[in-house]
């Protein structure tokens, strides 16, 4: 019962979007997973993203390494490109397949455990690199795959459902991510796919690595009184910034909030990010404050949301390596071998 087939039946009145694929076209196949999992309400918002956003499904790349988690992929954009890596290596993985073909949206999803414990070294890079991606983190505090073992990003004094305290300190990836250069880094919420929703959109349209660590309770091992990423903890302690709304160009944009209340943000692609701040002293653009925000919230067991940072003249790990802008695979034989001439002028230049 790994795989369940899902009937390929539309509706004919089904909605399309303007590159005529329906929301169907953009699920994958029937999850396995604990019905309740948060992981499974970070799928059905990547899901609505790619159609909201009319992003054509084999234009996505999704690759993950080992977990609950990381077996999300399975369960959206079946009709896009995907990658399963080993535990922790799905950084390395996306970097190659991004050098080798930018013209492809990125899309990696990884868990906790896979990303701040056996992947912390490929997680720490693929953020310096400023590899062009959507990095989703599904963050549970606890292996799920292998039984609720505490992860790195367990809260220290936080409890298993066995009732065994948590004495490390934990990783917070989103502080990590930011120290590490990525260029727009958010925190959403497994239960909360209002927010969530433009956050993942917002992420498609900047043009870096995008973080986005979401809270994702696992109901089977840590989502009991004591545990600080169940459903109830992160309802009670969410301390949300901003709400995004994310708006095309081509949309007039209509707002009635009151002046002050809202900045815009321009990405490189010309869409527009509308950020209603719901603190009035917080700024996404001033990383350090940010980061001493995150900081000092944390100590007080609140969960900063929202998008916490973004870098509006990002750049990518193409533009500092200066690549050819093609696929390699569609590089003819002119291309890869220029001919003497051009070799020793290269060579000139190492000499
Ligand atoms: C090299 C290697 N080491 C250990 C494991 C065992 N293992 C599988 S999944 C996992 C942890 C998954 O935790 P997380 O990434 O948080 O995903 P979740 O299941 O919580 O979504 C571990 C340790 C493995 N598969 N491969
Ligand atoms: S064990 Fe936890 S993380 Fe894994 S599917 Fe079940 S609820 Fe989700
Ligand atoms: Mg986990």
């Amino acid at each position: 019962m790994t795989y369940l087939a899902k009937p390929k039946l539309h509706h004919p009145s089904l909605a399309q979007n303007k590159v005529c694929y329906t929301r169907r076209d953009y699920e994958g196949r029937v999850s396995t997973l604990c019905a309740g999992c948060g992981h499974d309400s970070i799928s059905a918002a990547i899901i609505q993203a790619a159609f909201e956003m009319d992003v054509e499904p084999h234009r996505v790349a999704k690759l993950s390494g080992i977990g609950c988690s990381s077996k999300t992929p399975d369960y959206f954009l079946g009709n896009s490109h995907g990658f399963n890596t080993v535990h922790g290596r799905m950084p390395s993985v996306l970097t190659g397949a991004n050098l080798a073909n930018r013209s492809l949206l990125y899309l990696g999803v990884s868990g906790d455990g896979d990303s701040a414990s056996i992947g912390i070294g490929q997680f720490a890079h693929v953020m310096r690199r400023g590899v062009n991606m959507v990095y989703i983190l599904e963050n549970n505090g606890v292996y799920g795959l292998t039984k609720g073992q505490f992860s790195a990003t367990a809260d220290q004094g936080s409890k298993s459902k066995k009732g065994v305290v948590n004495s490390d300190s934990p990783i917070d990836t989103v502080s990590l991510a930011l120290q590490m250069g990525a260029t727009f880094v958010a925190r959403g919420f497994s239960g909360d796919k209002k927010q969530l929703v433009p956050i993942i959109k917002a992420a498609i349209a900047h043009p870096g690595a995008a973080f986005i660590d979401v809270v994702s309770p696992c109901v089977a091992f840590n989502n009991h009184p004591g545990s600080t990423k169940s459903y109830d903890y992160v309802r009670e302690h969410n301390e949300a910034v901003n709400r995004i709304d994310f708006i095309h160009t081509k949309q007039e944009i209509v707002v009635d909030y009151a002046e002050g209340q809202v900045i815009e943000v321009e990405q490189h692609d010309g869409t527009i990010l509308l950020l209603r701040k719901l603190h009035r002293d917080y700024d996404p653009h001033n990383k350090i404050a940010a980061m001493n925000y995150i900081t000092e919230h944390q100590a007080k067991g609140e969960v900063v949301t929202g998008l916490l940072y973004v870098d509006n003249n990002a750049k990518d790990l193409h533009e500092h390596l200066n690549t050819v802008a093609m696929p390699l695979n569609t590089l003819g034989a002119k291309e890869l071998s220029p001919g003497r001439a051009a070799l020793e002028k290269i060579n000139q230049r190492l000499r």
